[in-house]
């Protein structure tokens, strides 16, 4: 996700020595800048964190060491604004709400989705409100994704004023015990009076915890200014960039919290539920210096994987009785640790490897599909005890699968080695349940197996 970034700091990083002169820090620095401004940061926040840079590293003594965490201590400074960080629960009640913001297009109700699911994961009861009742789909935009992450979405296609809509729905709340409320708002082509006023309305009506404001990184410095016009017009509490799957600069979000004064909550990066994560400054940091975010690699996997069906599944595995259904459910976990592209960037010294994988997933491996499609066309004694399916019952399964009788032989004898090579491991106290699926899948096709 960071890769240019990284990859521009390590290259100043290495333009100076263990020791060195005045001059090797002034081209260091030179170069440093110039890679902050192509990377869209802010030219104000590039001057402060070069001007900061430099003295530091003067007082503690030029060489590469003394640069690198002059470096560290100054890129958090800048990142880190007075306020909350990440996901932050109410202290005033039971139930946070939270308000989303922006321009039209800009990812809102996406995000609405994407933070639900973080939220439902981490094992919170969620629901949204639908108050975007001017575009004529964006109720039913936000019902189908309500649908696919299994979230109550809170609509009334009755009614037109947005207002009535986020009462009723905050009302049903506090009423039935819910965690938090997301507010879906109406987006505008540009800041205009009308928008600025039914938002002070909204926000009066739901009294939000806390607003955020989607900034599509893909407009720019445009990002930056119209943030500062919501903060200055309705508030903000925080930022949320969208799209920085798109972004080659990444500059921005470098500088936004720093220019905005508003932190900077989570980074969306693709158009998939689990594609956001939570800003860290501290983890970004690490991140940007090449360093991986392991503290944050270890919190998403605690969040998705269940404790206790991992030591059932570990059970079944010495036992030798891993079944499809197990398989299944293994593949959805995986699912929700996101793309393996975000995982190896947070991976330390992987991610370099990271761009290199581009958006392949474990969903939208042929493999794992062709898999998928063969398990469905099973019966359920079949998915426990895939040992029963004989020769006339394969070819059933071929037919009613879409494949061949070859793939269907193969699949079948990959699993049950898989299987067994699973037992063995789990015998010698290990889980990887990696290993396992990327035997399952064939080694061509799922990414980072290799
Ligand atoms: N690649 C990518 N696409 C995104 C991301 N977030 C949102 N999108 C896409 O951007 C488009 C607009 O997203 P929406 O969530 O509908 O935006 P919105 O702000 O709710 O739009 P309005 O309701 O019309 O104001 C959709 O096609 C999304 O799939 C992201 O992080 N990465
Ligand atoms: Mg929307």
């Amino acid at each position: 996700m960071f890769s240019s970034l990284t990859n521009s700091f390590k290259s100043v990083v290495g333009k100076i020595r263990y020791k060195d002169d005045i001059g090797a820090l002034k081209k260091a620095t030179t170069e440093l800048k110039k890679a902050l401004l192509k990377s869209d940061v802010h030219h104000k926040t590039t001057k402060e964190l070069v001007t900061k840079v430099e003295l530091l590293t003067k007082q503690n003594g030029i060489g590469q060491d003394s640069f690198l965490k002059s470096l560290k201590h100054t890129l958090n400074d800048i990142l880190t604004t007075n306020g909350n960080q990440g996901f932050v629960y109410s202290n005033k009640s039971h139930l946070t709400t939270i308000l989303m913001t922006g321009l039209q297009g800009s990812g809102k109700t996406t995000t609405i989705g994407k933070l639900a699911n973080y939220l439902k994961i981490r094992k919170k009861k969620v629901l949204i409100a639908a108050a975007d009742l001017q575009r004529l789909a964006a109720v039913e935009q936000l019902k189908q994704i309500g649908q696919q992450i299994e979230v109550e979405v809170y609509f009334d296609e009755n009614e037109t004023d947005p207002i009535k809509v986020v009462k009723a729905a905050k009302k049903k709340a506090i009423d039935e015990l819910y965690d938090v409320l997301l507010v879906d708002t109406a987006g505008r082509l540009a800041i205009d009076e009308e928008l600025m006023s039914q938002l002070k309305d909204i926000k009066k009506a739901v009294d939000p915890d806390e607003i955020f404001y989607v900034a599509d990184s893909l407009t720019g410095h445009d990002a930056t200014k119209t943030a500062i016009t919501f903060k200055d017009k309705i508030g903000i509490d925080g930022v949320i960039l969208s799209k920085y799957d798109g972004d080659t600069k990444g500059g921005v979000a470098i500088s936004i919290s720093h220019q905005v004064q508003v932190p900077l909550r989570f980074i969306g990066h693709g158009e998939k539920m689990p594609d956001i994560e939570p800003f860290i400054p501290e983890r970004i940091v690490s991140r940007l210096m090449g360093a991986g975010d392991v503290e944050g690699l270890a919190e998403r996997a605690s969040a998705v994987i269940d404790d206790k069906k991992a030591k059932e599944v570990t059970k079944k595995i010495k036992k030798g009785e891993f079944n499809f259904n197990d398989f299944l459910e293994q593949l959805e976990m995986m699912k929700k640790l996101g793309s393996m592209k975000s995982i190896m960037g947070m991976i330390p010294g992987m991610s370099g490897m990271a761009n290199k994988l581009k958006d392949a997933d474990l969903e939208n491996s042929g493999e794992i599909i062709r898999i998928k499609a063969l398990i469905s066309s099973m019966t359920p004694k079949e998915r426990e005890t895939p040992s029963v399916i004989n020769l006339s019952r394969k070819r059933r399964l071929a037919k009613g699968a879409g494949l061949s009788e070859v793939q269907v032989n193969k699949i079948l004898k990959q699993f049950k080695n898989a299987a067994k090579m699973a037992k063995k491991m789990a015998g010698k106290g290990g889980k990887d349940m990696q290993k396992m699926l990327a035997q399952m899948g064939g080694q061509q096709t799922i990414p980072g197996s290799r």
